[in-house]
């Protein structure tokens, strides 16, 4: 007998959801584009667009226009469905929710002027982006890297931008021609700071296409608000697509799911024309800092620490990882005695109930958060989520040893990778790949081929002897660490 197919989720089908499916409350039609948001993948879905789909409730001036950069599939799929899609939220309590705040989806492969025409929409008043640290091409130092292909690309052709820092410039180019006040470009990046970084880009990519009047307008008139995002969002499987159509009766191709944790804080200078984004439960405040590090470096860093340490020890998920007495203990035990003093005081945040917190999200038994889809662009993750509080803790004189573990272990998989021809995902694969290949088993030479890639370790880091002992120490027996 052949299984009878539901219907695919559309705005026509969206009546035929089963009972209990949470459904937009708004009407779709009526709505306007608010927001165009940069790389709109299954972070961003589950995570901005929900908040404003909250927000639509009661104001249809804040719907979002996708604007993909790198194809992911994700358009075909959201003009069948008219733009819907499940957001499968998978804890304690399930519950699937149909989000209705986008409403176009546009790639910047074919759609450019599309993009620029809403970017120069004056109801457009946020350019938000979720590209991942890579999207933003900054070197080992933190700046633009000019020497980048696709940024190089971009400042030879700024009316077809590939880099999100590219149609930033150009849209603000734009409607500063035009004589608009600008859009509010907003990262949603896990980044420490990133509306600064954000900021530092644009002002270099404006200051290499030579233009000083774009330049002094930008510094004037543009605020790059920093934010901290959390919600813990696994990449979809055919499983998933599965169950949310035996669960909701419908079809989606392109469903999210994410724990119910949401978080978002944004450092509160959108401007007085911008959504009413604390009506939704998203934190303004004055200082975003604390909050970033904190996230950062307790959740993305003990992410990191499960992932590579889990995956050597032949783990799969945060949750076998986590299952894993020894590993799961080193790991608290990193969060509360090491990370938590490289903190900042943020107000509201007791750390101790956030880490406990964390230690349950990452338990959550609803949810398998492959370790490999965190083990990705390590070369950019671990300074942000290992390196900075190493750096921290040296300077205050306090132990290092446990960060040890991410560090080595991330070295080994690398070795491991590259001896079994694996391909890594992570900007700087072929150099991996070239210094996974050289190892030798020889803890001092292999951990000096490491040392020497300064797009990861800052030259002062590597040059530190306590550091590079540490390291070599962990890297022949990470494993010594655990006990
Ligand atoms: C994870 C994050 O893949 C990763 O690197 O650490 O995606 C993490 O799940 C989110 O930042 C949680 O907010």
């Amino acid at each position: 007998m052949t299984e009878k197919t539901a219907p695919r989720l559309s705005a026509k089908t969206l009546h035929l959801a089963k009972q209990g499916v949470v459904l937009p409350t708004y009407d779709r039609a009526k709505t306007s584009i608010g927001i165009v948001h940069f790389g709109p993948g299954a972070f961003h879905r589950g995570h901005q667009a929900c908040y404003f789909d909250s927000l639509l409730a009661s104001d249809p001036r804040w719907a979002i226009s996708g604007a993909e950069l790198m194809p992911n599939g994700l358009a075909e799929a959201a003009v069948e469905q008219d733009h819907l899609y499940v957001v499968a939220q998978l804890d304690a309590q399930l519950r699937y929710r149909v989000v209705g705040s986008h409403t176009e989806y546009l790639k910047a492969h074919g759609q450019t002027e599309a993009i620029f025409a809403r970017l120069m929409d004056p109801r457009v008043k946020l350019a938000t982006m979720t590209v991942t640290e890579k999207g933003y091409y900054l070197g080992g130092d933190g700046k633009l890297d000019l020497s980048n292909p696709a940024i190089k690309a971009d400042l030879e052709n700024p009316h077809a931008p590939k880099t999100v820092i590219g149609w930033v410039t150009e849209g603000l180019a734009r409607r500063k021609a035009a004589k608009m006040v600008p859009f509010v470009p907003v990262s949603c990046d896990n980044m420490v700071m990133n509306g600064h970084k954000l900021h530092a880009a644009v002002l270099a990519f404006a200051e290499a296409r030579g233009d000083k009047d774009l330049l002094a307008w930008i510094t004037d008139n543009v605020r790059f608000p920093s934010t901290m995002v959390d919600s813990i969002t696994p990449a979809a499987t055919d499983e998933l697509k599965a169950r949310i159509e035996a669960e909701t009766g419908l079809r989606d191709e392109a469903p999210v799911q994410r724990e119910a944790f949401l978080q978002w804080v944004v450092e509160d200078m959108l401007g007085e024309d911008a959504p009413d984004l604390a009506s939704v439960g998203v934190l303004m405040v004055k200082d975003v800092a604390a909050y970033e590090f904190a996230k950062l470096r307790l959740l993305n860093g003990a992410h990191s620490t499960l992932a590579y340490a889990g995956l050597m020890r032949g783990r799969e998920s945060v949750g076998e990882a986590m299952a894993d007495g020894k590993l799961s203990h080193a790991v608290e035990r990193m969060m509360r005695e090491d990370m938590v003093p490289t903190l900042h005081p943020a107000p509201g945040l007791d750390f101790s109930s956030y880490i406990t917190d964390l230690l349950n999200r990452f338990r959550n038994p609803a949810l398998t958060h492959k370790l490999i889809q965190i083990a990705s662009d390590g070369s950019l993750k671990l300074p942000i989520r290992i390196l900075g509080p190493v750096e921290d803790a040296l300077a205050a004189g306090r132990p290092i040893t446990r960060f040890m573990i991410s560090l080595a272990a991330w070295m080994r998989f690398v070795g491991r990778q590259a001896k079994a021809g694996v391909v890594l995902a992570d900007p700087i694969a072929a150099k991996l790949a070239a210094v996974g290949a050289s190892l030798t088993g020889n803890p001092a030479t292999d951990v000096a081929a490491f040392l020497a890639l300064s797009e990861v370790f800052p030259a002062k880091l590597a040059g530190n002897e306590q550091f590079k002992s540490a390291l070599t120490k962990a890297y022949a027996d990470f494993e010594a660490l655990l006990d």
